[in-house]
């Protein structure tokens, strides 16, 4: 599957905007075939968006269960004779799909795209009726997982093991685009580069689908432009390698892209790529042979009204805030992002580590869990989460494989890994992913309730990431015992010889909060609490890495402990910038390691 991109054989229509919708709380919707007419009423929504806080009733907000979409669409004439196919960009996190009154397709996972050939569906002259019914339960057998339990008064409620709200809807682009019969259908794209020299190389290779018999893969070709429009490098075959001699390597001061340019019979298609390396050796990550700290943050796709709806506002916001604050880098935490994220991270030099939706897989942790339980065993995180996990994993890498500000790969964020049983659950999971991608470092986010002397599974990854509240949820208020025991543990972590990123550490901060001397909930314990964890990292090499717990605010569960959510934000929810974003800019920016 191909990001839709326009070329001279490739059109698309993006069907953003306000389509029809409606809530299916007795599930009438299959029964009635709500995709064969019209929905009734005249509800509609906005795509892309979460719909939860578009509406004004609790019930509707915190819906479990389907909600439909439909909106018509034109096919333009000049598409006659062209493959045409229907493609939603994340439905969270079940999403059926229909073309007029065939069902197309069917897709678990609430943040990676699916798609569907409906050439022989489309009559020209006459409208589409596009339906997608999107679900957002979660189970034991989805990632995440959740449960869902029914209350007194026939509703039903959601729990779930994660520290973010549930938002459902269609959450990206959902796309009708036109390519020739014969097509480009995938890429692989791996890099080379040689710091000594300066050689890079681009080994490319493509997936074509070929419909005219005898129409070979001969006719499957492959430029590589610089950014000028040169030409550097070509290669016919729908496999094969481009020498550039003399590149100019991407990394975060210079995030240069070339254009690689596949053609396959009459269809064409480009894309950017970065050259570049990215390898573990010893207790070093190095990008292009030399050493990289990451700077940056751990974040959401989430913003008000719209939740966890794309936002190209938002988004250059974002990346505006990360490069005011001094950031070179953020972890997708907890689930795959947009592509348009990656395709803008590839152009402004962010390094990236990409997580699956892999979060919450630990179910006895703190206020979300059960004192106690164990989480990987049958009926619970058992064959059936493994092999959604499997898949998550599979269409992440297959999605952004060729994104040059993709360094690492994290499978899960704080897994019961002190469970022995976590063991066998994840050592499948890590030789598929590295079979599927033996160039990048993969990593989990490690728990505090897996220290080094009860994990049992960090061996298995390249990078050691933990996740540690030191000063929040344990020594809390206490500054220096957190200090001494964030310390005690990291230097417990460098004895594997591995690099260290603290993907999470940080304290919730209402913003307008001051006290002094500082208590928590306030800014300047947030200000204190960051300051006194950075002291550590730098007085332990093996830490390459500081991402703060969280860039901005966040919506959350409902609970008494997450006032309007989590406010453990550099930045409030709208975006701007409390104390503690200050001092990080201070900091990053005069580039004191
Ligand atoms: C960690 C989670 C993260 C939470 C954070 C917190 O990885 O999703 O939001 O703690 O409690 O456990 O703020």
């Amino acid at each position: 599957m191909l990001t839709p991109r326009e070329s001279s054989s490739r059109e698309y229509l993006r069907l953003d905007g306000l389509w029809r919708f409606r809530f299916d709380p007795a599930g009438q919707g299959g029964t009635d075939r709500w995709w064969a007419a019209p929905l009734p009423g005249r509800r509609e929504m906005p795509v892309p968006a979460s719909y939860n806080d578009l509406v004004t009733d609790p019930a509707e907000r915190e819906f479990v269960g389907d909600v439909w979409y439909q909106r018509d669409v034109w096919v333009p004439g000049s598409w006659a004779g062209r493959r045409i196919v229907l493609r939603c960009d994340a439905a969270t996190h079940h999403g059926t799909l229909w073309a007029g009154d065939t069902q197309v397709a069917e897709h678990a996972g609430g943040y990676t795209p699916f798609e569907a050939d409906v050439t022989a569906l489309v009559t020209f002259g006459e409208p589409l009726r596009v339906t997608v019914k999107v679900g957002n339960e979660l189970t034991m057998a989805t990632i995440p997982p959740g449960t869902i339990s029914s209350r007194p008064g026939g509703h039903r409620a959601q729990r779930y093991f994660h520290d973010f709200f549930n938002y459902a809807g269609l959450h990206r682009s959902v796309w009708l685009y036109a390519t020739p019969a014969s097509y480009l259908d995938g890429v692989t794209v791996r890099t080379d580069f040689d710091p000594a020299t300066g050689a890079g190389l681009v080994r490319y290779q493509a997936e074509v689908v070929d419909d005219h018999a005898g129409y070979g893969t001969a006719l499957t070709s492959a430029v590589l432009r610089d950014r000028a429009g040169t030409v550097v490098a070509r290669a016919t075959g729908p496999a094969g390698e481009l020498p550039v001699p003399d590149s100019r390597p991407w990394q975060p001061a210079d995030p240069y892209l070339y254009r690689l340019e596949l053609a396959h019979g009459e269809d064409e298609y480009a894309l950017p790529v970065g050259i570049r390396t990215v390898r573990v050796a010893a207790d070093q990550l190095l990008l292009n042979g030399q050493p990289v700290r990451l700077r940056g943050f751990g974040m959401h796709e989430d913003g008000v009204l719209r939740g966890k709806g794309h936002d190209d506002a938002r988004m250059v916001r974002d990346f505006a805030l990360l490069n005011w604050i001094g950031a070179n880098s953020f972890r997708t935490s907890h689930y795959p992002y947009a592509e348009e994220v990656l395709d803008y991270a590839d152009r402004q030099g962010l390094l990236v580590i990409g997580e699956t939706p892999a979060v919450g897989l630990h179910l006895s942790l703190g206020h979300m869990g059960d004192p106690g339980a164990r989480t990987f065993a049958p009926n619970r995180i058992g064959a059936e989460a493994a092999a959604a996990h499997q898949r998550a994993i599979s269409e992440l890498i297959a999605r952004d494989r060729n994104h040059p500000c993709v360094i690492a790969w994290s499978i899960a964020n704080e897994p019961d890994s002190a469970e022995a049983a976590s063991r066998d659950y994840f050592k499948p999971l890590v030789a598929s992913a590295r079979e599927l991608d033996p160039t990048r470092p993969l990593c989990f986010a490690n728990v505090a309730t897996a220290p080094p002397e009860a994990d049992v599974v960090t061996d298995l990854f390249d990078l050691i990431c933990v996740n540690r509240y030191f000063g929040w949820y344990v020594d809390t208020g206490d500054l220096a015992a957190a200090e001494r025991n964030l310390e005690d543990e990291l230097r417990a972590w460098a004895r594997y010889g591995k690099p260290i990123v603290v993907t999470e550490f940080g304290a919730d901060a209402l913003a307008g909060l001051h006290a002094l001397p500082a208590t928590i909930w306030s800014e300047d314990y947030q200000v204190a609490l960051i300051a006194a964890s950075l002291r550590v990292f730098r007085r332990i090499p093996e830490v390459i890495g500081e991402h703060v717990w969280n860039f901005a605010d966040f919506a959350t569960a409902q609970a008494v402990h997450r006032p309007g959510g989590n406010h453990k934000g550099v930045f409030t929810r709208d975006r701007q910038p409390k104390a503690a974003a200050w001092l990080l800019r201070e900091l990053w920016r005069t580039g004191d390691r």
